[in-house]
């Protein structure tokens, strides 16, 4: 008989939340490899907190903050070429702007620009998917056409806890297993899918186990550690790429703010809980570290935020010289020939426009 409680699955972790831990493993990372990622997730912070303020003013649509999520989504990219293929839910901002994604391209996405969806050319990153778990199977579909062209590409579907519930990740993974294909399922546990908390989504004890079903290698990993997803990242990819499989990677992190800007936490969180997080800070850990090491001043932290900050404004005025979107747009991109009756709608739409005088 197996009882999966008697499993025992250790949780991956280099760099502590008191910037201690592995002294040994700590002391093979750079001081440029530190700065380099501890940069990286103080600037996604930055856009983070800024996207935030900017949809309360109006400025851009809803929102998906990922603040605390930095180290699962910097470690993770990091560990990429900027060739991979990326298949990213609406959380990934911070894995998209490292793997090429310009920051403009971003805010045509969040003020429902068309051209918001299609990245640069070169950019190797799927558009952003809505629909929970669906994404798993395009990366799956992705990695099997890249290993049957002999192409060297990993590809890496990002999700969260609550798509481990949906058919398609489960799908996901057997296509993945049997075929033998090099994808990784890169699973952000920020331990709620909205208002929905870990225990009431699944009875496993950790999302890494579910791998075993499947034939697949498993990790769960310290999501808060950016060294630790780093290095559990690194091997899952370089083992793909050598054709060795799929790898599931768990990253157990915290989502500090709302789930979106139309969602409110306090009515299903203790604050008590979000303040035991905020402890385990993914940034804070890192900067201990640095200061440690006598790399980073505070000084040196005013001047890159606010230079962050510049590129952030400028960005966004960017964005909005550029040419809006039409409501043509909702009708236009769905089939090459459209059917009668959305044809008509169009007509209906475009003839009320016409009489309102907007364009
Ligand atoms: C198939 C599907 N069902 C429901 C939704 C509505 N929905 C949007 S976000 C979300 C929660 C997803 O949680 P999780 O997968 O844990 O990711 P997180 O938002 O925490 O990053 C749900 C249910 C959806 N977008 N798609």
């Amino acid at each position: 008989m197996f009882d999966p409680n008697e499993l025992s699955i250790e949780m991956v972790q280099i760099l502590d939340e008191n910037g201690g831990g592995d002294e040994a493993k700590i002391a093979a990372f750079s001081d440029d490899w530190l700065l380099n990622a501890y940069k990286a997730m103080r600037r996604a912070r930055v856009i983070d907190e800024r996207l935030l303020r900017m949809q309360r003013q109006g400025r851009i649509g809803t929102y998906a903050p990922f603040s605390g999520q930095e180290a699962a989504q910097v470690g993770s990219a990091l560990a990429l070429r900027n060739d991979d293929w990326i298949f990213p839910s609406y959380r990934e901002v911070a894995v998209c702007l490292l793997q090429g994604m310009p920051l403009e391209q971003f805010f045509h996405y969040v003020q429902g620009r068309l051209s918001g969806k299609r990245m640069p050319d070169g950019v190797n990153i799927f558009p952003t998917q809505i629909i929970i778990a669906a994404q798993t199977l395009h990366a799956v579909g992705c990695a099997w056409a890249s290993k049957l062209k002999g192409e060297p590409h990993v590809s890496v579907a990002y999700f969260g806890d609550g798509a481990t519930s949906e058919g398609d990740f489960h799908e996901a993974m057997n296509f993945a297993a049997v075929y033998n294909v090099p994808v990784i399922f890169f699973c952000q546990n920020n331990q709620y899918a909205i208002s929905v908390p870990y225990a009431k989504q699944t009875a496993s004890r950790t999302i890494a186990q579910k791998a075993l079903a499947y034939g697949m290698k498993g990790v769960l990993v310290d999501g808060n550690d950016v060294l630790a997803v780093y290095e559990t990242m690194k091997q899952a990819v370089d083992a793909a790429r050598r054709g060795e499989g799929p790898m599931l990677i768990e990253a157990l992190t915290y989502r500090l703010g709302p789930h979106t800007t139309a969602d409110d936490p306090t009515k299903y969180r203790r604050p008590e809980e979000v303040e035991a997080w905020r402890r385990k800070d993914p940034l804070h850990r890192v900067r201990v570290l640095l200061a440690r090491r006598g790399l980073w001043t505070e000084a040196q932290e005013e001047a890159f935020v606010a230079e962050v900050n510049a590129e952030v404004t400028a960005a966004y005025e960017a964005a909005i010289a550029s040419p809006s979107g039409s409501i043509a747009d909702v009708f236009d991109y769905v089939y090459s020939e459209a059917p009668k009756l959305l044809a008509e709608q169009k007509a209906e739409v475009m003839r009320r426009k016409q009489a309102k005088g907007v364009k």
